[in-house]
């Protein structure tokens, strides 16, 4: 065993094997005492095992080309020193941001960018040591073995440091191109066999990019800097080609595409606070849909009856690979996501843009908040919002994530909106309030004890789960509505609810057909389109409501909240138009260019007729004449909104009255004390809800049935120890430098 041992040490690749061996404990150790990768199965958890092989084999492996055999040995330790280094640096960013630094960040140039402060010593903790010991015991061994070949001390001469530097133990051993090219051979099956398994357990992980937790839970973070790196790389190209002049017929086009507000509706909300409930995976059949007699929704389904509510029933989703990233992108700028992976994680940190937060904020005074169970990273949330203008970010770590109450993306929907009161109730009137939900998320699980709603019997899982997480949020959103009402915060709010995007896929809803009345047999892409509309419902006491049959989507939103809070949207870049608008047009473009309008339906190719789902397979000269136009209408909108975003052309063009949003002056790691700050600041004239209801809370008006809080009021009062802890630290920062942001 001892003599294996020898011989190994002896082997021209020990060197390599030992520094790979190093880096991987290091690494490893860091993914599970510094990180939180949120580890969910058995093969995430190997996966955090084995993506630092390869990838740190095959930097490694650079050095093994290197003919100067001692040039080789120091390459070697060089890489291992900036690999060390590396992670260190994401350890401590971590420590602040919760997040991993990306190459914006390192280079200083991303706009969000929060390089690490003086204050990176505080981050420091003990146990750090271990990410520096190969290197404190390489710079002993260093001096031991000088200290032996060097003496006496007294003399030492320039010789004899560079004879010590030629030592056989400071070189590699020679060895063939062959074989280093089999070592990198090696490192790339091993990084493409972790590729592949990661692929495998999160479908498009890098097409799609949610979150940099999952490409280092999968992947790691030297693949990740390198990854990020040629995104970087790619967005600065498209923009360095960008001048003001493009922007002219993206200018051109939205002042045609106009559509003057409804003068009956402009300004019937000013002065309201705007709560949007985004619905997570919510379709549009859901509503008034039964099993087994039950209905699905019944709460939801009285608000979209309601006298009170503008409903729409040919309301359509329009997201891409970013779902509800891309949803959410639409409704803040009317601007459409990306074809390709998420706007929010491509380009939320850098992009101008003009959306919903900045704009009430400036127009209106309004105070903005993002409310949602899920950790601030995902999409690229905690950055984006920032170059939205976004005040408060209440994410994941200001709930009580106690054992049971989350799932896969985040806290159950009736504890988010419960804990979230003791925030709501301190934020400044009139607000822009977003709740994210998420238990409604695929592959829709349940536990027992938060549902007896009927399973709907078919032979597809996802697709009998689905109606029980539905029904579970349409139970949260009522018991939030009544919560509403109770505080009176119902009489002062307009209240928009809207579904992300689909959550029965294609390739389900054949399972889905015989629940809506449809045969399976005879389904088809036809029917695949129509099951994209999802609910959209405007809710305000003394609104004169009623179901319309309007053909919109998502792009439409923004314009059509604007105007119903009385904001003129004239020098906005905005795709959508105001749905309650006369000069409306009413096409829809889906992200992949197929088409729905109030007569046809055009996908994969074909155009079929509404009113029967018939294919017209013959169309007459007229209609190919009238798709055509339809076509490069669609085509134009998705290219310009494309050329805006990926250009970043906004940074050419600000709208007059408008002020560009600095997202350095945002910061979400001390949101509850800060919205306490300003209210004691501003003392009477606060406008919050606490302030009104003479600084006493109004969390006990709260009422859920959610078994986790089993009738105690207690998590839905106190504000998590994190939290408040975080308070303490960040108290001092905070007051200074946030006051400007949010001193409405
Ligand atoms: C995650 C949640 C889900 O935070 O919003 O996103 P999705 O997977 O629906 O895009
Ligand atoms: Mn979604």
């Amino acid at each position: 065993m001892r003599r294996h041992l020898q011989q190994w040490c002896k082997s021209p690749f020990f060197p390599i094997a030992l520094a790979v061996i190093v880096i991987w404990i290091k690494t490893v150790f860091a993914y599970y005492a510094d990180f939180s990768l949120g580890v969910a199965d058995l093969l995430q958890f190997f996966l955090t095992l084995f993506n630092p092989i390869g990838a740190t084999l095959l930097l490694l492996s650079i050095a093994l080309y290197i003919k100067n055999r001692r040039v080789a040995f120091w390459v070697l330790v060089i890489i291992d020193l900036l690999s060390t280094i590396l992670l260190y640096a994401n350890v401590l960013y971590y420590r602040e941001f919760t997040d991993f630094l990306t190459v914006g960040t390192m280079l200083g140039v991303s706009k969000v960018s929060r390089g690490l402060s003086g204050s990176s010593i505080m981050l420091m903790k003990p146990h750090d040591i271990i990410y520096w010991l190969d290197f404190i015991g390489f710079g002993l061994f260093l001096i031991g073995r000088g200290l032996m070949h060097i003496r006496p001390l007294a003399q030492i001469t320039p010789v004899k440091i560079v004879n010590f530097f030629n030592k056989p133990a400071l070189q590699l051993k020679p060895i063939s191109t062959l074989q280093a090219f089999a070592v990198t051979s090696l490192a790339t099956a091993l990084f493409s066999a972790d590729l592949s398994l990661s692929e495998m357990n999160r479908p498009q992980l890098l097409t799609r990019t949610f979150d940099r937790n999952y490409i280092v839970k999968y992947i790691g973070i030297d693949a990740l800097t390198v990854y990020d790196a040629i995104k970087t790389a790619q967005n600065n190209q498209v923009r360095s080609q960008a001048d003001s002049a493009q922007l002219d017929d993206i200018l051109n086009y939205v002042h045609q595409n106009y559509a003057a507000p409804n003068k009956k509706y402009f300004g019937i909300a000013k002065g309201k606070n705007v709560i949007i409930i985004h619905l997570e995976s919510f379709q549009q059949f859901l509503i008034g849909q039964k099993i087994d007699g039950q209905e699905v929704t019944p709460f939801l389904n009285s608000l979209y009856h309601d006298k009170n509510t503008i409903s729409f029933d040919n309301f359509f989703h329009q997201v891409g690979q970013g779902k509800t990233s891309d949803a959410e992108n639409m409704l803040e700028t009317s601007t459409f996501g990306l074809p390709q992976g998420s706007l929010f994680t491509t380009l939320g940190s850098d992009n101008t843009f003009q959306a919903a937060p900045a704009i009430l904020q400036q127009q209106q005074g309004y105070t903005s908040a993002v409310f949602h169970g899920n950790v601030g990273t995902f999409w690229n949330r905690d950055n984006t919002y920032r170059s939205m203008g976004y005040d408060y970010f209440f994410d994941k770590s200001y709930f009580d994530a106690s054992a049971g109450s989350s799932m896969e993306y985040g806290l159950k929907d009736k504890l988010m909106f419960a804990e979230s009161i003791k925030y709501l109730e301190q934020l400044q009137q009139p607000f822009y309030a977003k709740f994210i939900t998420v238990t409604n998320h695929f592959p829709y699980p349940l536990s027992k004890e938060d549902t007896n709603f009927p399973s709907a019997g078919t032979d597809d899982d996802t697709v009998n789960g689905y109606f029980q997480t539905a029904h579970y949020l349409d139970q949260a959103v009522q018991e939030f509505f009544n919560y509403l009402k109770a505080s009176g915060l119902y009489d002062k709010s307009i209240i928009i609810l809207y579904g992300d995007h689909y959550g029965i896929s294609d390739s389900s809803n054949k399972a889905l057909a015989p629940l809506l009345g449809k045969d399976p047999e005879r389904w088809n892409d036809f029917d695949n389109a129509q099951l994209q509309r999802v609910p959209f419902m405007i809710h305000m006491p003394g609104l004169p409501g009623g179901i319309r049959h309007t053909y919109g989507g998502e792009i439409d939103v923004l314009p059509t909240l604007l105007h119903l809070l009385g904001i003129n949207t004239q020098n906005y870049v905005q795709f959508g138009t105001d749905l309650l608008s006369p000069q409306h047009q009413q096409l829809v473009a889906f992200r992949n260019h197929d088409f729905v309008t109030p007569k046809y339906t055009y996908t994969n190719g074909k155009i079929y007729r509404n009113s029967d789902g018939a294919i017209i397979s013959d169309p007459s000269p007229k209609l190919q004449k009238l798709i055509a136009r339809d076509q490069a209408k669609v085509n134009t909108e998705l290219s310009l909104s494309d050329k805006l975003n990926q250009k970043n052309l906004l940074r050419f063009y600000t709208p007059p009255g408008f002020k560009p949003v600095a997202p350095k002056d945002y910061d979400y790691n001390d949101c509850y004390q800060r919205e306490m700050a300003i209210n004691q600041r501003l003392g009477d004239h606060s406008t919050s809800l606490f302030a009104q209801n003479h600084d006493k809370s109004t969390t006990d008006l709260y009422h859920t049935d959610a078994p986790e809080l089993n009738g105690k009021t207690q998590d839905i009062t106190d504000v998590p120890d994190s939290v408040k802890n975080n308070q303490d630290s960040e108290q001092s920062q905070s007051t200074t430098s946030m006051s400007s942001s949010c001193s409405n």
